[in-house]
């Protein structure tokens, strides 16, 4: 038995330290690293069970369609021909239909930095390909809380358990961010309360001591109300604004339009249990508020996000350690991007697709897209209107290769499939956006069957092209040193070398985003008034904009014949649609289910356990209903994303989502889909 120590390479805020057990080459247990201060030894059950990921159904060799498109049928061929055949039928696209009838289509499949943002960047810029806007996750919130702070930083989670009220805002982090919820649980012994905010009774809001159930994208107007309590009764610290905010007197006069009885109202929560959590947050000190992504899956999520943030500041929680708030810490992690991406490759403006619209992409560009390049992305579930990105998959003229892991319902729609390592078997970087520390991980077992890193493949693919950039030739540790290569990591010591022997780095907080007078934001304060949000098109001092003031899917029929609001946050026991294809998690997830209140359930003559459709002008979702109070009445819940076969009618659950954007960065909006649930 030998041990190894790795990372875990998922879209997870965690990313925990990982420690292998390997016999005769082979991976037995996947555990948590006890040394990583963060994940002290504990993983959750998906990667757990990851030796089912790695030796079950894997893509073992590159292969190449032979049915009718998406009918799966596919013929092994070698790497060679594989390649050839890509950079063959891309010379041909670039000369007859230019380079922008290719576009790549990624994510977050791999975290490691070299994996998932260098190589394929300078490719696809050399190439002068359609570049691909990547909103799908974060985009709104995170661009709202910057128009408080400037930066992405926030409390170093590892002090929240010094935090006394812990305040979990549209996330569920007993599924989505456990390691914080251990934390949170340590901090409950000390005498901190835990509450939660979100639209539906969750796991993480069962567990907490207390649960505010509100209505869908009302989390502005929640904001706003706690805001009026404070300034009405002079809760707040005026000597820390007086020094670090800018505009409040102008925030002060919107908050004052927002009194507790027009708040219960806009959010479903009574008026006296909004002044309760005003009052104790404004008088517990320190405070933490762990801000997710719920609310800003929709359409008014990233000025709700602004809204939400600035609280922190009237109370001056940020004063006291473990308090302030935390919606990502990526700005702890600058890379040198410029040689990551070598964005000077591009020789001139090319367009840009917003990755959240790849059916109407794919549909209806012009001119039209003609090849399109998956890799670390699943867009055949995760991506919303579903229907319409598999009508774009669809085209029989349209070249597509996915670089995969497993047989994905993205991949059964491939022309070619690439077989992909996983990060055992690769190299790689990572930065984590909640923790401060930086990782560095070896392969730890050979690579499956054929399959090949990422990188390599681009590297591959740029030879066949003809490019000879030597950025072309770089090995995971070349790239690594450029990514550090800045005076940020330089400064502080921090070079490849040290990282390799120390596994992990802890970074310091001593970059808090209130350090003093040192704001990233255009008056270098927080800012409850903004010029940078003009050009998003919405006022200096933040509104309130209910989400049916956007609501736009199924738009072509009249709003009442959808009047619930479905939402479909991600499921326990999957990452995203990864994992989803693992049987023995999927047998602990049982089926998909959709949560519907009783008053709704009666109304429609649904009872408990009932087979239900659920429908909008976009599509259909066929699936069996739990009737339950855990939701208000107006709002439905199915967790994803399960492969759209473990539906009855082979449709999940974001054929029912919009391709809508958010009010700003152009972000998913999930969350903002209207729907009619019937019996069947
Ligand atoms: N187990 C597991 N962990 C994951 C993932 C996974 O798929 N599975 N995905 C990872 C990724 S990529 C991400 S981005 C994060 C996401 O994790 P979180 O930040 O937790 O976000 P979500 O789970 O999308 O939504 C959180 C909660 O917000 C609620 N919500 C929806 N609308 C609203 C609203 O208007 N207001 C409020 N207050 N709440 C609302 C949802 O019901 C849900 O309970 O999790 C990561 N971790
Ligand atoms: N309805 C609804 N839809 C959602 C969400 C939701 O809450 N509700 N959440 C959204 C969010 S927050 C996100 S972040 C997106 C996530 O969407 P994606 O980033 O597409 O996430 P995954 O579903 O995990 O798919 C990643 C794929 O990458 C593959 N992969 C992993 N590592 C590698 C690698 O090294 N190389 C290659 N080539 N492939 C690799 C995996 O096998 C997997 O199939 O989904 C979004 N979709
Ligand atoms: S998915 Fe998240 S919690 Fe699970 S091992 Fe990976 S980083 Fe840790
Ligand atoms: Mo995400």
């Amino acid at each position: 038995m030998e041990i190894k120590y790795s990372v875990c390479p998922h879209d997870c805020p965690d990313t925990c330290a990982l420690k292998v057990e390997i016999q005769d080459g082979k991976i037995v247990k996947v555990a948590g690293d006890d040394y990583h201060p963060v994940t002290r030894g504990v993983i959750c059950e998906k990667v757990r069970a990851y030796p089912e990921r790695i030796y079950g159904n894997r893509i073992l060799y590159p292969m190449r369609r032979t049915g009718k498109k998406g009918a799966g049928e596919f013929e092994r061929i070698s790497w060679n021909d594989a390649i050839d055949e890509i950079a063959g039928r891309w010379v041909e696209l670039i000369s007859k239909c230019g380079p922008e009838s290719i576009m790549p289509y990624s994510y977050g499949g791999t975290e490691g930095i070299i994996n998932k943002s260098s190589m394929d960047r300078r490719l696809f810029n050399k190439i002068g390909a359609t570049a691909i806007g990547r909103t799908i996750c974060s985009v709104a919130g995170s661009l709202g809380y910057q128009l408080s702070y400037g930066i992405s930083k926030g409390v170093n989670p590892l002090d929240s358990v010094d935090s006394k009220l812990i305040i979990f805002w549209g996330i569920n982090a007993l599924e989505t961010n456990m390691h914080q919820a251990v934390i949170a649980d340590a901090a409950r012994k000390n005498g901190a309360k835990i509450i939660v905010i979100d639209v539906h009774r969750n796991k993480t809001a069962k567990w907490a001591d207390d649960f505010y159930m509100l209505l869908p994208g009302s989390d502005g107007a929640l904001a706003l109300g706690i805001a009026h309590i404070i300034l009405r009764d002079n809760l707040e610290d005026k000597a820390f604004l007086e020094e670090y905010s800018f505009g409040l007197d102008e925030f002060r006069k919107k908050a004052m339009k927002y009194p507790p009885d027009r708040v219960a109202v806009l959010t479903g929560i009574s008026k006296e249990r909004i002044e309760y959590l005003a009052r104790l947050y404004a008088e517990t000190k320190p405070s933490f508020l762990r801000i997710g992504n719920g609310f800003q899956h929709h359409k008014n999520g990233g000025i709700n996000t602004w809204l939400i943030s600035l609280l922190p500041a009237l109370t001056a929680a940020w004063s006291d350690k473990g308090g302030g708030a935390l919606k990502s810490n990526s700005g702890y992690f600058p890379l040198n991007e410029e040689a990551l991406k070598r964005p000077d490759l591009i020789k001139k403006p090319v367009r840009t697709v917003n990755m959240v619209q790849l059916g109407k992409a794919l549909c209806e560009l012009d001119p039209p897209l003609m090849s399109l390049y998956v890799y670390n992305s699943n867009p055949a579930v995760v991506a919303p209107n579903q229907n319409y990105v598999i009508r774009g998959l669809a085209r029989e003229d349209l070249f597509t290769v996915v670089h995969e892991q497993t047989m994905t319902d993205t991949a059964k729609w491939a022309d070619i499939i690439l077989p992909a390592t996983t990060s055992f078997e690769h190299a790689d970087l990572y930065v984590s956006y909640w923790h401060t520390s930086l990782q560095w991980a070896d392969p730890v077992i050979p690579r499956a069957g054929e399959a090949k890193p990422n990188i390599d493949v681009f590297k591959l693919i740029a030879r066949s092209l003809g490019f000879n950039d030597e950025c072309f030739l770089d090995t995971e540790e070349d790239i690594a040193r450029q990514a550090l290569d800045i005076p940020y990591w330089r400064e502080k010591g921090i070079t490849l070398e040290r990282l390799k022997k120390e596994r992990f780095i802890m970074l310091g907080t001593e970059d808090y985003p209130f350090e003093r007078g040192k704001l990233p934001t255009p008056s270098g304060k927080i800012e409850f008034k903004s010029q940078k949000v003009a050009a998003y098109g919405f006022s200096e001092i933040p509104e309130y904009y209910p989400i049916k003031d956007y609501i736009s899917n199924g738009a072509s029929l009249p709003k009442p014949d959808f009047p619930l609001i479905f939402v479909s946050p991600p499921n326990h026991f999957f990452l995203n649609s990864s994992f989803a294809g693992v049987s023995s998690l999927k047998a602990k997830a049982r089926e998909p289910f959709l949560e519907i209140n009783r008053k709704d359930a009666e109304d429609r003559g649904i009872s408990d356990g009932d087979l239900v459709t659920i429908q909008n002008g976009q599509g259909c979702v066929s699936i069996k209903a739990k009737v339950l109070d855990s939701v208000l009445p107006g709002v439905v819940v199915s967790a994803g994303l399960w492969w759209k076969d473990d539906y009855i009618n082979g449709s999940g659950v974001n054929a029912l989502t919009p391709d809508d954007l958010s009010d700003i960065g152009g972000g998913a909006t999930f969350f903002s889909s209207q729907v009619e649930v019937k019996k069947i």
